[in-house]
């Protein structure tokens, strides 16, 4: 099996939650090596491009709403975007972070953990993981440059 990378994103409601911490641990915790990391400004463009497939689903502009921080106050649009490397690391990561569903996902889960659905109906559930080889090959060309991965 081939050396992957996968990109992960902390999510506006865990940075207004201040469960940064905690998720990183539990991402540390599987043992894979972190390769990048950095605050990205989550421009309009970035957005749209990064959920570019979702773009015909009803809540595709509250997602773009959401991943930009605007229903969480965040500032200047930032989140923290990170890149795992190792052996299946993009479904291994997928397995730590649970069902998109955050009422779905297994407790012991990132989204099962921290996750959880509005009054409103919108999925907060915490964290991004690229969902297979060809998203996360486009998703950390598309949120990092070269120089950035440092391995
Ligand atoms: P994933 O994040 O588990 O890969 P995707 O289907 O790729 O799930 O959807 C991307 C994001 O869009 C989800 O993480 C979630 O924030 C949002 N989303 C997906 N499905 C729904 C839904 O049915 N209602 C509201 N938001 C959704
Ligand atoms: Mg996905």
């Amino acid at each position: 099996m081939a050396i992957e990378k996968t990109l992960l994103l902390i999510k506006p409601d865990a940075a207004k939650r201040k469960l940064t911490g905690l998720i990183i641990d539990r991402l540390e915790n599987s043992g894979f090596e972190l390769v990048g990391a950095k605050l990205v400004r989550v421009t309009e463009e970035l957005a749209r491009e990064h959920y570019s497939a979702l773009k015909d689903q009803p809540f595709f502009e509250n997602l773009i709403k959401y991943i930009r921080g605007e229903f969480h106050g965040i500032k200047n649009n930032k989140i923290l975007a990170l890149v795992y490397k190792g052996e299946n690391v993009i479904s291994e990561m997928r397995k730590i972070v649970g069902k998109t569903n955050p009422e779905e996902a297994d407790p012991d889960t990132i989204r099962g953990s921290f996750g959880r659905i509005t009054t409103k109906g919108q999925f907060e559930n915490v964290i991004h993981a690229s969902g297979n080889k060809e998203d996360a090959e486009k998703e950390v060309k598309l949120w990092f440059k070269e120089e950035e991965i440092i391995e």
